[in-house]
């Protein structure tokens, strides 16, 4: 029951939305205006801007390999600037871009979308994963929202393109906070995070995750909401033991919450009593398909990726890795229901997304990395152990961590052409995605 309604967006980087329900009290709209209303597509004219085809990314200079050969080599810097991305009398906007750090004899140029890098050597040229340096939410930069104290329904989404986010809120004193849903709907039901996971929420890109804030006990004041997550790609493990936790100066907080004082009792249900709709288990799978998350290597700087993949074991137990435009090699049949074992041979864990279904998480289980044969998929080590409290329901996305095979299980009930891959921008848009078909062929589609 809520009583009102809005839209926040949270992210470093990227678009994250967060939705707010106030819990409690009678149903009064279904949906509120966005503040300050949406901007009439009639009102923009058209055609008056000429296109713009922006240069090449400036080179900062070559690099001598050994051997003598030479590579290009860039200095990029990433920035948030404005924009005229409408025609005026709009305003400008505010965007971010890439663009060179220094380039010899050019002026500094931003522009959004950024500049192509047209490198000469090993190609694709790209930044693995971006990590900007700020935190945007619903569109601003730290925002903070004033509270009563009462509790409060949040749904939280991460849209920053490669971080993982750890939502810390042991600043918030007092604070208890219960997760209910996720990307698929309802969890099989209400877990309270303050008392079982440290106040912490672990969310990756995509992720989506819908809280019961209650700030009923918070002293009136201000209380930042934290990110302990890391400065750099996520690997699993804890801050502090396993990672530095993001800048607190910068990029280690997200938000403020300026809670008021407020008389009287909250009437809304305590989230303990919640009893939520259960999610009906899936039949048991038609089909079980060994798939495979890789990272093709530079050879001539170690440890730097150039393309992230995906792929799978073929029935000759030899490990394939496949680019967007192989054929379609996962295909379920209408209504099949099918176990995904995602085996992560990297070092960093991938948010794996796919279109069109939910999906139940199985369990996750350790591979022998080190012992790997050779295109061959590793043994596996110990017992599996199950999905995380949090991690019930239905989802769409799920964590592959490394050196680990993490089992999804989901029904493919409509017909048609779709994707999976991973959700780091970054990943997504440098081979980690590949085409899947539910159904027969479809007449002008890939095969
Ligand atoms: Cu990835």
């Amino acid at each position: 029951m809520f009583t009102r309604r809005q839209f926040f967006k949270i992210g470093a980087g990227g678009t994250t939305l967060l939705l707010l329900d106030r819990v409690g009290g009678s149903v009064r709209t279904a949906c509120a205006a966005i503040p300050g209303g949406t901007l009439d597509p009639l009102v923009v004219d058209k055609y008056v801007t000429p296109m713009l085809v922006p240069p090449a990314m400036p080179r900062a200079g070559k690099i001598t390999l050994h051997g003598g050969r030479f590579i290009d080599y860039y200095e990029i810097a990433v920035r948030q600037f404005s924009q005229q991305i409408l025609p005026p009398p709009h305003p400008a906007t505010t965007v971010w871009g890439y663009g060179p750090k220094v380039a010899q004899g050019e002026p500094r140029i931003f522009n959004a979308p950024s500049l192509t890098i047209e490198a000469d050597h090993e190609r694709p040229i790209w930044n693995p994963e971006f990590f900007g340096n700020m935190i945007m939410v619903n569109g601003n930069t730290w925002p903070f929202l004033a509270v009563k104290q009462r509790r409060y329904r949040f749904r939280f989404l991460n849209g920053c393109q490669s971080r993982f986010l750890i939502l810390d809120f042991n600043r918030i004193r007092g604070v208890e906070v219960w997760m209910i849903g996720n990307e698929g709907g309802f969890l099989d039901s209400p877990v309270n995070l303050t008392a079982t996971n440290g106040n912490r929420l672990l969310m990756a890109p995509a992720e989506r995750a819908d809280l019961i804030v209650d700030f009923g006990r918070v002293p009136k004041g201000r209380h930042i909401l934290a990110n302990v997550g890391p400065d750099e790609p996520f690997g699993g493990g804890a801050p502090v033991v396993d990672f530095a936790p993001a800048d607190w100066a910068s990029t280690g907080q997200i938000m403020a919450f300026d809670v008021m004082h407020t008389p009287g009792c909250d009437h809304s249900t305590p989230p303990r009593c919640l009893l939520l709709p259960p999610a009906p288990p899936l039949p048991p799978e038609d089909v079980t398909r060994s798939l495979v998350l890789s990272e093709v290597m530079s050879e001539d700087f170690p440890d730097a990726p150039v393309a992230a993949m995906l792929g799978r074991r073929k029935e000759d137990g030899e490990v394939e890795l496949l680019p967007w435009e192989a054929d379609v090699t996962e295909n379920p049949r209408v209504d099949d229901t099918e176990v995904w074992e995602l085996h992560n041979l990297t070092a960093d864990a991938h948010p794996i997304h796919i279109h069109e279904t939910v999906f139940e998480v199985v369990n996750r289980q350790a591979l022998d990395i080190d012992a790997s044969p050779e295109g061959k998929l590793p043994q596996l080590v110990g017992a599996p152990r199950p999905p995380e409290p949090w991690e019930t329901g239905y989802k769409d996305t799920v964590i592959a961590y490394p050196g680990e095979v993490t089992r999804i299980r989901a029904q493919f009930a409509t017909a048609g052409q779709y994707v999976w891959h991973c959700h780091i921008l970054e990943h997504e848009d440098n081979e980690m995605m590949r085409p899947y078909r539910i159904g027969r062929v479809q007449r002008g589609q890939p095969t």
